[in-house]
């Protein structure tokens, strides 16, 4: 067999206990006493994570390089491959305010195990590998999400970031600079640059994979998604001397808004996603009537004509029911639906199917970075099951079992990509 022909097929032993070791360390960054993680995008606790991660990438020889919006890349170049566009593996740091301690570390600490897997048994590869952290995946802190990626991609300007105020009133400029500065040894490198190829491991955060009693899931594409948020303005007055014919009070119109929205949005085939996730109340006083709300949509279907139907109606809604209020609707994320390339959702597949490890082929109801990277690169995914399909939640877990056999099929799977 040759050379390439023996990598393309090769079987990519991986430390399993090394891989939940590592995750665990991570886990205690941000921790929170409930047992989820607040580790936000360019916070301290994220700069934690990001240093600890490239200091496992260079104590097995790794490099570690960032870019001008802080994404981190951990490379493995073997003899004779410099030059040539590597295969990446990752996902992101940053995760929700109460989220777990999977979404977004497993692909990056399963890509950190594989390529580290893959250097010590000397599998033969055409290509470099590269572990990735996309940073600002989550867009809890600062909208868009997916943002590290979608600025690699080449559809997020950094120039807005002085303009774009995070949750906890710091400008993105501001935070971006100061998660920089904490860790100054990680040089900056020329992006964007060419991809062969890429695959994000993430945990399913749905049910399907466990209800089949399936540990993987071949991804072949993730659904479109778009955010919106919705000012509606109204006027400050006193709760107890202002007549309610004389009130433009903001709350009771934002939750009849949301109320006539949400009845618009039912779907009965239950595909169309509608979310109202952060609702807040200005000048937040118990004996002031309320002179703004501002509330966000997440909006998702795998149609982008369904997107574009639901955000007319958004719309008309709220240019028609705020009265006697009124109501500012503006798009902060677009992501329109993509489809894997095929090359790697058959990479990920041959590889689960040569280790024997049950799998099916299925779409992504979350949104990933891998997604944004489709657009310019050969991407796609790999899920395990988490318990429940909880996510986005302090309960989230899943069985190390699992965790191990996904990071089995990215060794693999990346092993593959990378012999020609
Ligand atoms: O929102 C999402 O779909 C992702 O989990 N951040
Ligand atoms: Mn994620
Ligand atoms: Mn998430």
């Amino acid at each position: 067999m040759s050379q390439p022909d023996a990598a393309a097929a090769a079987i990519v032993e991986i430390d399993g206990s090394r891989l939940i070791d590592r995750l665990r360390r991570l886990a205690a960054i941000g921790a929170r006493p409930d047992g989820g993680l607040n580790r936000q995008a360019f916070t301290p606790e994220e700069g934690e994570a990001r240093r600890l991660v490239a200091n496992w990438a260079r104590d097995i020889g790794m490099t570690a390089e960032t870019d001008a919006i802080g994404n981190l890349y951990l490379r493995y170049v073997p003899d004779g491959t410099d030059g040539q566009a590597p295969v990446l593996g990752g996902s992101h740091l940053d995760t929700q305010p109460a989220g777990g301690w999977l979404d977004g570390a497993y692909g990056v600490i399963a890509a950190l195990e594989a390529v580290q897997a893959i250097a010590e048994q000397g599998v033969p590869l055409a290509r470099p590998l590269e572990v990735v952290a996309w940073v600002n995946e989550e867009g809890s802190r600062f909208q868009p999400g997916v943002m590290g990626s979608a600025w690699f991609a080449g559809h997020f300007d950094l120039a807005r970031a002085p303009q774009i105020e995070g949750s906890d009133g710091e400008a993105l400029d501001h935070a971006i600079v100061g998660y920089k500065a904490a860790t100054p040894d990680i040089e900056e490198r020329e992006t964007p640059f060419p991809i062969a190829g890429l695959i994000e491991a993430h945990i399913e955060q749905g049910p399907i994979l466990e209800r089949e009693g399936l540990k993987v899931g071949v991804v072949e594409g993730v659904q479109g998604i778009r955010w919106f948020r919705v000012e509606v303005l109204g006027e400050a007055a006193h709760a107890g001397t202002t007549p309610l014919g004389a009130r433009r009070d903001a709350v009771l119109a934002a939750t009849r808004l949301v109320q006539a929205l949400s009845a618009a949005m039912a779907d009965p085939a239950d595909v169309l996603r509608f979310t109202v996730g952060r609702f807040v109340v200005s000048p937040g006083s118990p004996n002031t009537v309320a002179d703004k709300v501002t509330f966000t949509i997440d909006m998702r279907h795998p149609d982008p004509h369904e997107l574009d139907k639901g955000e007319a109606t958004i719309r008309e809604i709220c240019a028609g029911q705020a009265a006697p209020c009124t109501a500012e609707v503006t798009v902060t994320e677009t992501l329109s639906p993509v489809a894997f390339d095929e090359r790697v959702v058959a990479a990920v597949a041959g590889a689960a199917e040569a280790l024997g490890i049950a799998a099916r082929r299925m779409a992504s109801g979350a949104g990933h970075d891998a997604a944004n990277i489709a657009r310019v690169a050969p991407a796609g995914m790999i899920f395990v099951p988490c318990h429940g399909g909880v996510s986005h939640h302090p309960a989230e877990n899943a069985d190390e079992a699992d965790l191990i056999a996904g990071a089995h099929v990215v060794a693999t799977a990346m092993a593959r990509l990378a012999a020609r």
